[in-house]
């Protein structure tokens, strides 16, 4: 304990005490209060301070809010609510604005009035956003009146005082976090921020949140307004795919004093995309709140369908797998005490949500059905087809697995390499026989083994589970893992610890590593979580001269070598089209030799799980347009799949 803080000088000073063993206890231990130091950590910070905006918004009294990364990698929040209040809180003696800041927990509990709804990590708050701020500015307009004070790592540096006249209300925080807790990085990423303010802004209906970027050559802004909320998420998350109706099915009501919002829209595809919220947190792992929707929805179907006869005596229930097939979900709740659960506490415990989703889901989807037969006919034999399929899959999977217990056999097409530890093997997925041809031949047999697909692989995201499990070279690749997929999926039994994607340096390469990269997510995510899963990069060019090679990966490298060699006559320059015009020796030292080759890992970024399903969807849904932007404008999936 430091002296300052126990000479007690004036009316407050046994506050100020436990004010500042608090806000030492959140420096001391600061991971304990926001998660983490990282670079993830420091973003949070921003959540933190955005979180009292959106609660104001909620409680109906702020429309804007506008987020600035200044050119010192401070930050700036502005909204235009009714600004903390500046009164004395007298349990205190302090302004109630320097309670905000200084005392831990306090946020939004003081005052009386609407509840605390929003939280960011574990709702702790503007005084720890405070206390790992190297300093931190706070003015507020209300009453016709401006105030200001600062603080700096947490501690008071001058009372709130009057600055002057306003005509509006609103809050302004600015807030430089502090170098000596954020040891990793204190560089904001604008797309990070991007992400999740635009999050907030479809889960948030009608706020309008911006985004603005000051640094130097890095200026840009963008603002989010959702008039139509989560029902507007579903439309963004569906975007690239054929919605198999109009509209967008939405559900909203109160129950047990929780609040309840549900959108959702079928598309054409297969695959669920379903994400869940608590006071504007994402929960990755569900929890009560998606169990009830889940149960809702089984249970409505299958009523309405036994009801119009669409499913005869005979026939069994749907299943809830049946009927969540193509669809795209949101399920946002507000709740006063949330409790999280699980081992990353991103799972919802409270029992009354689920009674809660079940009930407002239930009721108005049931009522939506009977106004609207032709979506609700549309659903159910969607649903119908995915039953018959699951089964002809179940048979199609009792098949594989006798096959592969029986026989034991590896794919033919696999050159396995001898060394039996995973650890210190790699397999290499490539296009085509040819370069495949090469790719045996140039390899070190101990540690690299091959498997060559031919032509396109099949795009999970339009096939059914019985199609894709009898497609030749995904059985090729499932057997060669060792793993088994989906619910058999046991990684310790993988085979390989580097699975090397390598495919032309084209377009048409770039859309087979696409391919590839969707089946892995869909039926072996662990694979690419865990860092199994890596692009191989073949060179672009090939410079000669004077009988010395260079290999170029990309247009910058290949300037940056001529700028070196000299530009002139003696010069040859090879562009490659694709792997199969190197030979064995080329493609061993350009890609494949574990001493010279670049690599780039797949990683998947939690907190960007939606913006990877819309990835996905983009490059493999049913429009055209969409894709080829995408590709274009994401060369090496850089921007989504952070590789
Ligand atoms: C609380 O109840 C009385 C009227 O004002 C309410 C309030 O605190 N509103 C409020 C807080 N609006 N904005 C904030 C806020 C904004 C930022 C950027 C940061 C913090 C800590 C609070």
């Amino acid at each position: 304990m430091s002296t300052e803080t126990t000479q007690t000088n004036n009316e407050y000073g046994a506050d100020q005490i436990q004010i500042l063993e608090g806000l030492e206890a959140v420096r001391k231990r600061p991971g304990m209060y926001i998660g983490s130091t990282s670079e993830r950590g420091l973003h949070h910070l921003v959540y933190e301070i955005v979180d009292n905006s959106i609660d104001e918004a909620l409680a109906g009294f702020c429309k804007n809010i506008e987020v600035t990364i200044n050119e010192d990698n401070s930050v700036t929040v502005i909204d235009d609510g009714r600004g903390i209040p500046v009164g004395i809180n007298h349990k205190a003696g302090i302004p109630a604005v320097e309670v905000v800041f200084t005392i831990l927990h306090a946020g939004g509990k003081f005052g009386g009035g609407g509840y605390k709804v929003s939280g960011g990590l574990h709702g702790v708050g503007a005084s720890v956003v405070n206390a790992l701020s190297d300093w931190l500015e706070v003015i507020i307009h209300t009453d016709g009146k401006k105030y200001k004070q600062r603080y700096e790592r947490g501690k008071v540096i001058y009372p709130l005082k009057e600055t002057g006249v306003t005509d509006h209300t609103g809050t302004e925080v600015t807030f430089k976090p502090d170098g000596t807790i954020f040891t990793e990085t204190l560089e904001y990423d604008y797309n990070t921020l991007k992400t999740r303010l635009r999050e907030m802004a479809f889960l948030t209906k009608g706020i309008n949140i911006s985004l603005t970027d000051k640094r130097e050559g890095k200026e840009q802004t963008k603002s989010f307004c959702y008039e139509g909320g989560i029902k507007e998420y579903v439309e963004y998350l569906n975007r690239a795919n054929e919605p198999l109706y109009e509209s967008i099915i939405y559900c909203e009501g109160m129950k047990n004093n929780v609040f309840v919002e549900v959108a959702f829209q079928h598309n054409s595809a297969y695959s669920e995309s379903c994400y869940s919220f608590v006071n504007n947190i994402t929960t990755p792992e569900g929890g009560t709140h998606l169990t009830g929707f889940r149960n809702a929805m089984t249970k409505t179907f299958n009523d309405y369908a036994r009801a119009q006869k669409i499913l005869k005596e005979k026939d069994s229930n749907l299943s809830g797998d049946d009927i969540r097939e193509g669809l795209t979900a949101i399920v946002s709740i507000k709740i006063e005490e949330p409790q999280f659960e699980g081992q990353t506490k991103q799972k919802l415990g409270n029992s009354e949500a689920r009674g809660a989703v079940e009930s407002v889901v239930s009721e108005q989807l049931t009522y939506f059905l009977e106004q609207n037969p032709s979506v609700a006919k549309i659903i159910c034999e969607k649903a119908l087809l995915a039953q018959r399929a699951r089964e002809a899959a179940r048979r199609a999977k009792e098949t594989a697995r006798k096959g592969a217990l029986e026989a034991m056999s590896l794919p033919g097409k696999l050159a396995d390499c001898s060394d039996k530890n995973p650890e210190n093997c790699e397999i290499y997925i490539v296009e085509g026989d040819s370069a495949g041809g090469s790719a045996k031949t140039a390899r070190d047999r101990a540690t690299q083994a091959i498997l060559p697909l031919r032509g396109k692989i099949l795009n999970v995201e339009k096939s059914r589970l019985d199609k894709i499990l009898g497609n030749a070279e995904i059985r090729a690749m499932i057997t060669a893992f060792g793993t088994g997929i989906s619910d058999d999926f046991d990684i310790s039994k993988l085979r390989y610890h580097k699975i090397i994607i390598m495919t032309d340096a084209d377009v048409d390469g770039a859309h087979i590593s696409t391919l590839l990269l969707t089946f892995l997510y869909r039926f072996m995510p662990e694979l690419i979580k865990e860092g199994y899963v890596y692009l191989a990069q073949p060179p672009l060019y090939k410079l000669e001269k004077n009988k010395k090679v260079w290999y170029a990966y990309t247009d910058d490298e290949l300037n940056s070598i001529l700028a070196e060699v000299g530009r002139d006559g003696n010069n040859s320059i090879q562009r490659y089209k694709g792997l199969g015009e190197m030979d064995a020796e080329q493609l061993w030292d350009t890609t494949m030799d574990p001493k010279k080759r670049v690599l780039h890992r797949v990683t998947i970024n939690e907190e960007q799980a939606s913006d990877i399903d819309v990835t996905f969807m983009t490059l493999m849904g049913d429009k055209v347009e969409p894709r080829r932007e995408f590709i274009e404008a994401n060369a090496r999936y850089a921007k989504n799949l952070d590789i």
